[in-house]
């Protein structure tokens, strides 16, 4: 059973954050036909990604980003990592793309970890489940994003526990997790492998406060407190078709 135990997560779709600067400069600079064509090819591309997730064949967030690091907050979960590449190489090949530059990504698969598995039943088979690994992003007015590790350091060390110490502290997480219930919404990510860190967390509120309740709320359950390491966080506001074009308005 032991060398199981770090087998049993549950695997959904292949997520893909992409974080862009635009080139104001450039951007400014170009004549208006020049962006109205990069603004057309842009919006086009939203539109086959929201075509993707009318079929159910993945779900895309886009989201205009706060302060410094990124103008734009792009996260894409798709069935195949080639789905994620092709995304990747499309966007690339715009005419937009060419007054961005890609500053941050990060790449994981939508996780569901072992704590929460019922014995004997097929997982997959379950709608609850399946709503988790394959979930259509809200459309909530705020987004925020950053990833994490579980420590490895003396005596907090997450990975010498056995299944019951951890199943105990995930369960003090849940619980405060489920006070969040329709306020906040969570996507885990699981980047072991794929990225520079462990799990990639993506939060969508409609009230930027509860983002920063919520984060704030778990710093002191002993998972976050002891065990919890934080990369940068990222927050941004929801972009729509008619929001990216008033922001690319100048
Ligand atoms: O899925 C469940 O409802 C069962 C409980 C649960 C698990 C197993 C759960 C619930 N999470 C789980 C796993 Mn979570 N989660 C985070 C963060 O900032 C921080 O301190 C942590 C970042 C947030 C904000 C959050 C929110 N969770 C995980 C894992 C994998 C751990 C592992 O495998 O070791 C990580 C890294 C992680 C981190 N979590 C919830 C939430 C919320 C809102 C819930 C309740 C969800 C609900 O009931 O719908």
């Amino acid at each position: 059973m032991a060398e199981n135990e770090a087998l049993l997560t549950l695997e959904g779709w292949f997520s893909y954050h992409d974080f862009r600067k635009l080139n104001w400069e450039k951007w400014k600079a170009a004549s208006p036909q020049d962006r109205q064509s990069a603004i057309d090819e842009l919006l086009s591309l939203v539109a086959s990604w929201e075509q993707s997730e009318g079929a159910e064949t993945g779900s895309t967030a886009l989201y205009a980003m706060l302060g410094h690091k990124a103008d734009f907050g792009f996260m894409f979960l798709r069935p195949t990592m080639e789905e994620l590449q092709d995304i990747k190489t499309a966007f690339n090949k715009t005419r937009f793309a060419d007054f961005t530059v890609s500053d941050y990504s990060y790449i994981s698969v939508v996780e569901l970890s072992n704590y929460v598995n019922n014995p004997g039943e097929d997982p997959k088979a379950n709608p609850h489940v399946r709503d988790r690994l394959y979930p259509i992003l809200p459309k909530w007015q705020h987004f925020c994003f950053y990833p994490m590790n579980k420590k490895r350091s003396g005596e907090d060390n997450w990975y010498v526990m056995t299944m019951e110490q951890r199943k105990e502290l995930m369960k003090a997480h849940g619980m405060t997790g489920r006070k969040y219930a329709g306020k906040v919404k969570q996507i885990i990510g699981g980047s072991v492998g794929y990225d520079d860190w462990e799990w990639g967390v993506t939060l969508f509120a409609n009230d930027p406060l509860e983002l920063k309740h919520i984060v704030y709320e778990m710093r002191f359950d002993e998972v976050s407190a002891r065990y919890g390491e934080f990369g940068n966080f990222l927050v941004g506001n929801l972009l729509t078709k008619e929001t990216i074009a008033s922001l690319l308005q100048v």
